[in-house]
């Protein structure tokens, strides 16, 4: 049982980071067919509801979005969702894990231990600008985490709140951007704040983190969602829930 469910992080982690392909082709992904296809032969022993993968077309899963009013009172930031973790116990926290796993070109760290990034390559999604110094990024949450509060989280354990927070099992959930843009967005959803660039991309993000953490929306959100949905591509969406 124990080596089921390190299988089945491991298989989910696996899944996550490949999400956009169906399983076939993640099977074939990088000459670990054989490793993958045991991880996912035994993720099938594990309990249906860990493993929901939700599939729909952008425009269908916009519409399906259950909605209640944003009750944002009693947001504590640090309070309720922590900060950056070290969850896989590598010197890296999140901020630095998700550096890492966007940069386009070799990476330098502040010290030999390369717990911090210092510099690298990356290029912001919501205003494909490039950067090469880590002090120019911020680690944005897409759905924003006083959003998140207001959509649902407040009845969460905090356990969830620091893994909402921390999550690195989807690249959506989390990405680095141009630290002014970041701070201009502050909580605001797409019916009130949209990224200059790539707004297709992002709505298609923001609705797969609310329906990966079963975060609801609000009416004047969901008004957005259904207007930008109908004017982007209507592509598939394949999200694996929290
Ligand atoms: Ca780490
Ligand atoms: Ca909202």
């Amino acid at each position: 049982m124990k080596v089921r469910q390190i299988n089945y992080v491991r298989v989910k982690a696996l899944l996550a980071l490949k999400s956009a392909k169906p399983f076939v082709s993640l099977a074939r992904t990088a000459g670990v067919t054989g490793v993958v296809a045991g991880l996912l032969l035994t993720s099938l022993s594990v309990p249906a509801e860990a493993a929901t993968v939700y599939k729909a077309p952008l425009r269908t899963a916009v519409r399906a979005l259950a909605v209640s009013a944003e009750v944002n009172t009693g947001f504590d930031r640090d309070r309720q969702f922590g900060d950056w973790k070290d969850t896989n116990r590598d010197c890296q926290n999140t901020r630095h894990e998700v550096l890492i796993q966007e940069a386009r070109a070799a990476l330098s760290y502040t010290t030999s231990r390369r717990c911090t990034v210092s510099r690298g390559r990356w290029v912001t999604s919501w205003d494909n600008r490039i950067h090469t110094s880590a002090s120019t990024l911020q680690i944005d949450h897409t759905v924003p985490v006083h959003e998140a509060w207001g959509s649902g989280a407040r009845y969460w354990t905090q356990a969830r709140r620091v893994a909402f927070y921390n999550d690195m099992g989807d690249a959506r959930t989390l990405s680095a951007q141009t630290s002014a843009l970041n701070s201009s967005k502050q909580a605001r959803g797409p019916e009130a704040w949209m990224p200059p660039a790539n707004r297709c991309a992002y709505i298609g993000q923001w609705v797969a983190v609310k329906i990966r953490w079963g975060l609801r929306v609000d009416s004047a959100e969901k008004a957005a969602l259904i207007r930008y949905a109908n004017s982007c591509p209507n592509v598939m969406l394949t999200v694996t829930r929290a």
